[in-house]
Order: structure tokens, then sequence, then C-alpha cells
């Protein structure tokens, strides 16, 4: 059994409406995935819902539901928002589901029988209002806490504790040995620096049931639920373990009757990539190894960080109102105008800076008179000239397109996605410069430049069908509707396809039609 690419997303909160940065992420993830299925490997993409923990409880509280009913109301709003960014995840976790509670406590049994937690007393300064205890760090200068914490009491809590101190020597000689782990390499750099730098303290794994119930009982103590973030990782191995995976299920000694396998299970586990946000790295870069190292797993093979999206310079905010709501922009301009947006703006790592001006321009320069004018006037001008029909392979454009086509393959085996768009609009512009400096509208008013009219509109309706194949894991739709007015069967999902002369002499094409239809008015 040949084990998939196995590519996952953070799981998100469910306490409140998708946002730019949960979309970009996701769209991250889907192009990887479309990606590497195109370069001809198998794929699995994992992505869902993080239920539990004191957000979503208070969330639910705020909106008068009980947290299950207000979790389900809300799933529903993030699966249409996946199908929306048409992901072409495999699977949909949600950590309320019993498949996943029933491996998160397994985990826990496990681990405890082995000697991995105790409990003990923390005596802290905990505010009420956000439910949460305060570090040191969160004092303000002259030594108190901001008056947003509300009343800020002295506590004693008694806890469970997951052993982290013992491992932090492995972790870092981990990290050392393998540069590829965390990326890109600043981030690798900054675990290591936090790691060479500190001791790390032991994980609080758990929350007294009495002031948080909205989490997965500890099967060892009824008095306590899981920790949010102990719940949430394990997502990574619970679905593959759903889905019968032979290593995770013998790791954690799993009763196979219970887990109910798939005829035929997959083999998941490590997982290829987690990609996830700037913010979450220690979790997935410091707890997650040490919790796989315990439960005898091998450690997934990278951590994908990408940067945070402002918009207009400042912070994204639900209450100051500076939010992009993507489902509003998709709605206007279109699925792959977002897509295309998010992904050629901005490289994964680097924080990003949202602008409608910024999206507008590349809107009308890169993609209606761009990679659209391209499509169009190719199209159009072999209907014109040629009532449609393709004629014999000519080759002028074939270098640039095969180059282009080897360096995209290359990018994208290394997740280079704002690289590759670029590479891919190298293509595009030469083709239009192309256009200019062959002038096909002038050949075809003279009857003895049939020839190479012919060579002309070969090379163009060419060119277009090699943009959608390498186009396809990023635009999804427009390499589908290019594909549709060449008159091509099937889904250009294979960049093997991307060789030059695909297009066969004879062939008729279909009707053109505008891709990216021009926007001359700016947004209201
Ligand atoms: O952290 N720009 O969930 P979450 C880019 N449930 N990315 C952003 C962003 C922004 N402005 N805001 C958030 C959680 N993100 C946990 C994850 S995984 C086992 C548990 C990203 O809904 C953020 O970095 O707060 C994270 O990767 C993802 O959205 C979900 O954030």
């Amino acid at each position: 059994m040949s084990k998939p690419f196995y590519i996952t997303t953070a799981i998100d909160y469910v306490n409140g409406a998708p946002h730019l940065g949960h979309a970009y992420e996701k769209v991250i993830a889907d192009v990887i995935t479309r990606a590497r299925r195109s370069l001809g490997q198998e794929t699995f993409f994992l992505t869902g819902l993080d239920e539990h923990g004191q957000k979503v409880q208070q969330a639910a509280q705020t909106a008068g539901k009980t947290p299950q009913a207000y979790c389900d109301e809300l799933a529903a709003i993030w699966l249409a928002f996946a199908r929306k960014l048409e992901l072409t995840n495999d699977d949909f976790v949600r950590t309320t589901s019993t498949r996943h509670k029933q491996v998160v406590q397994d985990i826990l049994a496990k681990l405890h029988a082995a000697g991995q937690f105790y409990q003990a007393a923390h005596k802290g300064f905990y505010s009420t209002k956000e439910e949460t205890f305060l570090t040191e760090k969160d004092r303000r200068p002259d030594g108190t806490f901001d008056p947003s914490y509300g009343e800020v009491v002295e506590l004693v809590e008694e806890n469970w504790y997951f052993k982290l101190g013992a491992h932090q020597q492995w972790l870092i000689d981990y990290l050392e040995a393998n540069p590829g782990f965390i990326q890109p390499d600043y981030r690798r750099n900054e675990v290591l620096g936090f790691l060479k730098n500190h001791t790390l303290e032991d994980l609080c794994i758990s929350r007294p049931a009495a002031r948080l119930n909205w989490g997965i009982p500890l099967p060892f103590d009824a008095n306590f639920v899981t920790y949010v973030w102990f719940d949430a990782l394990v997502n990574y191995v619970s679905i593959p373990a759903a889905h019968g995976d032979a290593g995770v299920c013998a790791a954690l000694n799993l009763p196979s009757s219970r887990l109910h396998p798939p005829s035929s299970p997959l083999s998941l586990w490590p997982a290829d990539i987690h990609v996830i946000g700037k913010d979450i790295l220690k979790f997935h870069a410091v707890y997650w190894p040490i919790m796989l190292k315990a439960m005898n797993l091998p450690l997934p093979k990278q951590i994908l960080v990408h940067g945070w999206w402002q918009k207009d310079g400042a912070k994204i905010s639900k209450s100051t109102g500076n939010i992009v709501d993507p489902i509003a922009v998709i709605d206007e301009w279109g699925l792959d105008a977002f897509r295309f947006y998010v992904l050629r703006e901005l490289d994964i790592g680097p924080d990003g800076n949202w602008t409608d001006a910024g999206f507008q321009s590349r809107y009308g320069a890169e993609l209606a008179n761009g990679l659209g004018n391209l499509v169009n006037r190719s199209l159009s001008m072999l209907q014109r000239y040629r009532q449609g029909i393709v004629p014999a392979r000519a080759n002028e454009l074939a270098p640039d397109a095969n180059r282009v086509a080897t360096e995209v393959r290359g990018l994208l085996e290394k997740n280079e996605l704002q690289a590759a768009l670029q590479s891919i609009w190298t293509l595009v512009t030469r083709a239009n410069q192309y256009v200019d400096q062959t002038a096909p509208f002038k050949l075809a008013k003279d009857p003895t430049q049939a020839a190479r009219l012919d060579e002309v509109l070969y090379n163009l309706s060419e060119t277009c069908r090699v943009l959608a194949v390498l186009l396809w894991p990023f635009l999804p739709g427009t390499a589908g509707k290019i594909y549709a007015q060449l008159a091509l069967p099937g889904t250009p999902d294979q960049i093997a396809a991307a060789g030059w002369g695909g297009l066969a002499a004879g062939h008729t094409i279909g009707q053109p039609a505008a891709l990216f239809p021009r926007r001359d008015q700016p947004k209201p």
C-alpha cells in the first residue's frame, strides 16, 4: 500500500466566521495538494475545526446556545466556506466527533499509564474575565495588569502536567539534524533560539471541569477536561487512525474493533506537511513533537509556517471593522481572483498587507490584461482566421514554454508557490509580446502570409493549453475554462501534459469567452 502525501492545515476555532487568514492558509494547503496530484502523487488533505475550549464555550454563551448546538451551526458555515474555496480536502475533522474524542482519550490513558503525567498545584494570577492565568510578561511596566483583564486574583489550582523538560535536548538535536523540519529557516531559528535560551516548563494538559467543562474528560480523572491544544493537535493522528492507519493504531494500541477500520485502510502518518500560521509555531514545533515522541510515533516531515495578513497596514480585527470578508471578495471578483491575489502577493513566510487597490491592480494587470487577454485574443483569432481549426504544429514558443514548465515543476516540488506564479507569468508576458511582435491581425490581411499566420496561431493556442496545465493547482476554475474553450476533454490536472505539442493539428476548438471580465469602475 503506497503512502499518500498527507497534508494538514490548522483546525480553526469555531468562535466566529471565517476570515482572510483562515482562507489564505486553506488555499495554500489546497494548492500544494493539487500540485502534488499534478506531479503524479496520491494525496490526502485534512482540514477541519477546533471545537472545544474556553474560546468556543464563551462564544456559545454569548450566542445563548449550548456549545454543541453552537458548534453544529457554525460547522455548517465553515464547511460551506471550504466548498466556496473549492478545497479538495479528503476529510474534515471536528474535534467534537466521537472518532476524534476516543483517540484523544486513548492517548491520554496510554501516556498516563506510561508515567508521562503528574498532578501539581499551580499558584498564579488569574483573570476571571479572560478565564486565564496571566504571567509575569502580562504585567505593565508599573507592575499592574491591564484593566482589560478585569479583576485579577491570586489562585491556587490543581492540574495535570505533561513532562516536557526531559525532552528539551532531544528536540534541539532533532531540529539541528533536520534543517527542513521547520520552514522557512528563520522560523526554525526562532524555535531553536527559544529552546536554547529557556528551560521548557511542563505543559498543563488539563483544566478543572468546575471552571471549564467544554472539553474531553480526562479518562483517568473525572474532575478535569483536556486542555484544548492537547486535544486539537491529536487531530493529525486521530483521523489517520479513523482511516485505519496501521502504524498509528499499533503505536497507540488502539482496539481496531472500536475504530471500525475501513475496508481499504490508508497509511497516512507521518504527515508530509503541517501548514500553520506563525502564532501557533510553538505548539507545533515544541509540544507536538514531544507528544509524538512520548506516543512512539514518528514526527511529521515538515512544518510550513505562513505569515499573517493585515489590512491597510493594521491588524485584522472584527471589533475595529478592519476586515476582509473573503466570501464577499469571491462573490464579487470570483474565486480564482482571490486565490491568485493571496498567493501572488505573499510568499509563504513573511507577513502581508491586503489593500483593495492592490487587489484590483493585480486583477486588472495580471488577470484581465495579462492572462485573460492572451487567451481571449489567441482563441478568438484562431476562430476568426481558421474557423477554430488548429494548424500544423509550430515550435517558436516551445523553448519558453518548456523552460517555464520545468521551472514550475521544480518550484512546486519545493512548495514555492509565489515563485511558480511569477514564472508562469513570464510565459503569459512572453506570449502577449509575441502577439504584438508577430501582429497576426496584419498577417491575416495578406494571403502570402498564410503559412506564417498558421505558425503564430499554433504557438499561441498551444501556449494557452500549456498555461492551463501549469495554472491548474492555483486557478483550477480558470484552467478548466481554458481547457473547455480549447474543447479539450478532461481536466488539466497532470503536469506531465505540459510538454509542448499536445494540441493536435486539425482539432477544432470551442468558443472563447472572457476569463476575467474587465472592471473599469473601482469597487464602491
Ligand atoms: O489557532 N493571517 O485557530 P485559529 C494569516 N484552533 N493567518 C491567520 C490570521 C491572519 N490574520 N489569523 C489567523 C487556532 N490565522 C487553533 C489551531 S491546530 C491543531 C489548532 C491562522 O482559528 C492562524 O495562524 O485562531 C492559524 O494557523 C489558523 O489561522 C487558525 O487560527
